[in-house]
């Protein structure tokens, strides 16, 4: 107990001595941009391929007229590509300089396991909540939810799939005591930032024109 006092009294140090030798702990080599790439390359993929099924139904055509194939099989393509970034994030971070007194550190552990934790249980729930199409860009393909999800996680926050992958990006991070990974989770989350900027409007065009056709069909 008093380890983790003593600990906590010189946490501030520890991150003011990082922040003002930051450079020191951060290598911007080649590794480094490949992994921002990969990473800024996942949601660019989807949201061509989504937008493509949306104007040409080529998807759909490729899975024999199926839409929710096509949809699964855009699911499991952007699924692979996460793993594959995912990869690549921690081979980043076993080539990056460690910085000891986080790493040391059982608070910034601590810290870590709450982070990735929420931030997986973010992530996981809200797929369950939506289910794979509604996860994986079924309204492109036509699949729209019937109602707006608003149970947990989204009653807590808009974005829970792209804050929750930020925070297990971060969490990772913060457990090896990798200052590089601090620097990705940042560039993660205005990746998803941009993505939203892409998505957000479209999805909401698609749901005014379904509701405004059922409305039509009511009268
Ligand atoms: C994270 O959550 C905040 C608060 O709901 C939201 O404004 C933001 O757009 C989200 N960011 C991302 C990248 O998901
Ligand atoms: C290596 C290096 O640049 N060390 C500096 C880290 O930051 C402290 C101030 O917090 C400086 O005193 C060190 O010189």
């Amino acid at each position: 107990m008093s380890y983790l006092i003593e600990e906590l009294i010189e946490l501030p140090q520890d991150i003011i001595y990082l922040a003002t030798n930051f450079t020191h702990y951060v290598k911007f080599d080649q590794q480094f941009y490949y992994t921002l790439g990969s990473i800024a390359f996942n949601p660019i993929f989807w949201n061509i391929a989504a937008r493509l099924e949306y104007n040409t139904r080529i998807l759909t055509k490729l899975s024999f007229g199926s839409p929710k194939l096509g949809c699964y099989v855009l699911a499991i393509t952007i699924f692979s590509l996460g793993i594959y970034r995912d990869h690549v994030y921690q081979q980043l971070l076993l080539n990056q300089p460690t910085y000891l007194p986080f790493e040391e550190s059982l608070i910034i552990k601590g810290l870590a396991g709450i982070v990735f934790g929420f931030g997986n249980i973010l992530v996981l729930t809200s797929m369950y909540a939506l289910g794979i199409t509604g996860t994986y860009l079924g309204d492109y393909f036509g699949i729209l939810m019937t109602e707006r999800v608003t149970g947990f996680p989204f009653n807590i926050n808009d974005n829970p799939m792209y804050n929750g992958s930020t925070l297990c990006f971060l969490g990772t991070a913060l457990w090896y005591g990798k200052p590089i990974g601090i620097v990705i989770s940042l560039f993660v989350y205005v990746m998803y930032k941009i993505a939203l900027l892409f998505e957000e409007p479209f999805t909401a065009k698609i749901y005014a024109a379904r509701d405004e056709e059922l409305a039509s069909k009511n009268v």
